[in-house]
């Protein structure tokens, strides 16, 4: 008595989303929550583990393939005789055969299409001898050709050349790095970006926060400048609603909540946690939501609901430099904030030059959707909450 087990795609909602890794092949014994494969979605790493143990008998995806929430990844059959007996024979791993029949993904054929690559000399690495993008690598081994025909021969113990000299530099971005670059590069290129920038004047700001953590001592979570741009941008979205949605397929979809991202370097790429519900929380609940979420994608330890719902991001570089930037829109969201750092500058007071401590905004928003003036508003509304935060009690 055999019973069919389906693994779906589960776990990043309508996010876009890839296979990053296959860990297993057809015919192999898993165990009850063995990790199948992992998919990368915006923001996040989803592995695909097994609910009981089994066979697998399908799997119907492979590296770099598309998925949706809901495919069908990976079909196995549950037979309690067949565990038992498949505990000596099960194949350990993935095994290939050569072949001019070659399996290869759309995305697969489009790279060796346009890296002028015959996939039919490629010995693919994948379940089945499916050609995987790491074989495409120019150090990857080839299928042999034959010597009077051109044909694929069998595989012998000879060395096998690289089919193109391997530039020394070349390296494979991590699976993160591949999941943003397919996210910024779908944004830049769909979205017609507008960049609008100001600065704040944040000189009380800056003495409120540093009276602020001299007076909750060492024990407490130290407040940075970013929970205040985090707070300021929940109550710009709550006056600016129209910012407050997304843009799919020409209709906008409003949000009901306001959840702010924040960029945050994990040092293997770009993560964007969400700070639920910010315009509700108080400053230190922000700053102790910054350092929690921070703290777990640097570890990779994000969760699907640690980053989901968000209605704008905060990328904020002051720690790093420069002036002004022109920050990409993330997911389907309307707008996006770039911070840079903040400097001393002398500013006119009527009588005199006097210093001021002066943080340098640049608003990225959707043209489709927010007009320019609209977007000078809300940099303008931004800043002056920025400048004085008693205007967010207005
Ligand atoms: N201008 C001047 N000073 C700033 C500042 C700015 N724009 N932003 C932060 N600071 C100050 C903070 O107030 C803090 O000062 P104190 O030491 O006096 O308290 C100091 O710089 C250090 O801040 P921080 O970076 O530790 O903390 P944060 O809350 O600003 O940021 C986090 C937290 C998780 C976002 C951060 O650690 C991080 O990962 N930053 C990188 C963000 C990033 O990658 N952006 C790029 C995305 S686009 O590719």
């Amino acid at each position: 008595m055999t019973e069919r087990i389906e693994v779906r795609a589960k776990g990043f909602q309508k996010a876009e989303a890839f296979v990053s890794e296959v860990l297993v092949a057809v015919g192999q014994v898993v165990d009850r929550d063995e990790v199948l494969l992992r998919i990368e979605a915006e923001k996040v790493s989803v592995d695909q583990s097994v609910p009981t143990a089994g066979r697998i008998t399908e799997l119907l995806v492979a590296t770099n393939d598309d998925v949706h929430e809901g495919d069908l990844l990976v079909v196995l059959e549950h037979s309690p005789v067949d565990l038992a007996r498949s505990a000596e024979s099960a194949p350990a791993a993935p095994s290939f055969t050569v072949t001019s029949d070659y399996h290869a993904s759309p995305w697969i054929r489009s790279l060796a299409r346009e890296r002028d690559l015959d996939l039919g000399r490629i010995r693919g690495t994948g379940p089945h001898g499916r050609i995987l993008e790491v074989d495409l690598s120019p150090v990857a081994p080839s299928v042999p050709e034959s010597p009077l025909h051109g044909a694929p021969v069998p595989q012998s113990a000879e060395p096998m050349l690289p089919l193109v000299p391997a530039p020394p530099e070349s390296r494979q971005l991590s699976a993160v790095q591949r999941a943003v670059a397919r996210a910024v590069t779908r944004t830049w290129t769909e979205v017609p970006h507008v960049t609008q920038f100001d600065e704040s004047d944040v000189t009380e700001l800056e003495a409120f926060r540093l009276a602020l953590n001299r007076e909750s001592g060492k024990e407490a979570t130290r407040i940075s400048l970013l929970p205040f741009i985090v707070k300021a941008s929940a109550c710009a979205l709550r006056k600016f609603p129209d910012f407050n949605g997304s843009f799919v397929g020409e209709q906008l979809l409003p949000n009901r909540d306001v959840n702010i991202g924040f960029a945050v370097d994990t040092g293997d790429g770009l993560r964007v946690p969400v700070v639920q519900h910010a315009d509700r929380l108080t400053l230190p609940q922000i700053a102790s939501e910054i350092t929690r979420l921070g703290d777990r994608a640097r570890a990779a330890k994000l969760a699907p609901a640690d980053v989901r719902g968000g209605s704008f991001t905060v990328s904020n570089l002051g720690g790093v430099g420069g002036t002004a930037f022109t920050p990409i829109i993330n997911g389907h969201e309307l707008a996006i904030l770039g911070v840079s750092k903040a400097e001393l500058k002398p500013k006119w007071d009527g009588r005199a030059f006097v210093p001021r401590l002066m943080l340098p905004l640049s608003l990225s928003y959707d043209h489709r959707v927010i007009n320019g003036v609209a977007g000078a508003r809300f940099i303008a509304h931004l800043g002056a909450l920025l400048a004085d935060m008693r205007r967010a009690l207005l």
